[in-house]
């Protein structure tokens, strides 16, 4: 079925939520069909002329008269206590709960976790486990309500209003402001994001991260990849681009000529200007970054490029263009460069930017890492 009938069942009470919920409907339709059917049945056939015999009306009708006042109450009764256990059930918040505080305002909703990390109108939280969230508001009247999870409370000011439950499976659940609160209260929404445990705790010990902070140096080598640096640059020298292994502080030849050290200032500017100072050896093939990759990019880079300097032995003075190297075995510093740079920053960089985001350039990838990050106003 392509359009759903109700919201999926996101919670572990959604599921007797709608049982109950159906079971009353289904009754409701029932006498209503009954009674209505009987109403008009009647009406038509002892309609004012009809011919249809009028005497001896039965005056009572003992097992009739029970079968009506008993079926219906039994059946109320029954409606009542599985509606009321379940009505129990999701206002008892379990002892073991994990406390979420939540404030609402016009329009929008602030979250805080028991560790400080908050978000706004983002509900992070692990699946399997019971989450009660503690409720008010800072203005008017507002509710919290989350479809998926069967779950809607009403957030007042001045008063804390409580409710729990604990979501089924992983996934993104939209939450609304169930009460009309103003000009922008179709707006005051979110989602709540329910993850395996594991990763709900890297999230909360990440400061409310997606992914954990990375240093220079892991963000440079990912945006090596990104901005595929690599496809020229490989461990080894070629005739397409010059190794950039262990070439910080060492002397570079420029061609037409003359030393140069790789100083931080040298790096930056082969990276934006590259045909100022081209490597000696090869023709003005690297295209221009000045202004595809931000200052920061570039400070990452520069780590990146100075931490292959810990991929050399020491003693090793240079590999960068040396013909020897080209042959060297599996062992050499330049392939298990090549190793951890498919490894683990391909991996970071494929997780977190995802296949198609590999082609971005600077100012995009910043923006996904940002993106990445919960505002934490
Ligand atoms: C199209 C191939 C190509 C791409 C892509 C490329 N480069 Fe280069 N790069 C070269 C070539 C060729 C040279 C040598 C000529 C020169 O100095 O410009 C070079 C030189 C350099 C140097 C100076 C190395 C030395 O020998 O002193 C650095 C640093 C550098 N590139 C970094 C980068 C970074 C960082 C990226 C990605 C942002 C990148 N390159 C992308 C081809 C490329
Ligand atoms: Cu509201």
């Amino acid at each position: 079925m392509n359009f759903p009938f109700a919201p999926q069942q996101g919670s572990t009470i959604a599921y007797q939520h709608d049982v109950v919920f159906y079971a009353l409907v289904a009754l409701t339709i029932v006498f209503t069909v009954l009674v209505y059917a009987m109403v008009i049945f009647f009406a038509v056939r002892y309609r004012q002329g009809s011919k249809v015999s009028r005497h001896n009306p039965p005056h009572e009708n003992l097992p009739l008269e029970i079968a009506w006042t008993v079926i219906p109450t039994i059946l109320g009764l029954i409606m009542f206590f599985f509606g009321a256990k379940l009505f129990i059930e999701m206002r008892t918040s379990p002892k073991d709960a994990q406390d979420v505080y939540v404030v609402g305002k016009q329009w929008m909703w602030h979250i805080q976790h028991s560790n400080g990390v908050r978000e706004n109108n983002t509900l992070h939280i692990p699946v399997g486990q019971p989450v009660r969230l503690t409720l008010i508001s800072q203005d008017v009247i507002h509710a919290f309500y989350v479809p998926d999870f069967r779950c809607q409370i009403h957030v007042v000011p001045g008063r804390y209003t409580t409710m729990w439950f604990t979501a089924a499976k992983a996934g993104k659940y939209p939450f609304y402001c169930a009460m009309f609160c103003g000009t922008q209260h179709s707006e005051m929404g979110g989602y709540v994001y329910a993850m395996p445990p594991e990763e709900y705790a890297r999230w909360l010990n990440n400061g409310g991260n997606n992914v954990a902070p990375m240093s220079m140096e892991e963000r440079g080598g990912r945006l090596f990849k990104v901005l595929a640096c690599d496809n020229c640059h490989k461990q080894l020298s070629d005739e397409r681009a010059p190794s950039l292994v262990g070439i910080y502080n060492k002397q570079r030849n420029i061609s037409g000529g003359g030393h140069q050290t790789a100083d931080e200032a040298y790096l930056r500017e082969s990276i934006l200007k590259p045909g100022a100072q081209l490597t000696a050896g090869y023709g003005p093939t690297m295209p221009e970054y000045e202004g595809q990759v931000s200052e920061e990019d570039v400070l990452d880079l520069i780590a990146y490029i100075k931490s292959l300097n810990g991929m050399m032995p020491s003693g090793t003075t240079t590999v960068a263009t040396t013909e020897a190297q080209k042959g060297s075995s599996g062992n050499s510093p330049a392939s298990r460069l090549a190793t951890e740079s498919n490894t683990a920053s391909g991996q970071e960089a494929s997780r977190s930017l995802g296949a198609t985001d590999m082609n971005e350039t600077g100012p995009a990838v910043n923006a996904v890492a940002a993106e990445n990050r919960t505002d934490r106003k």
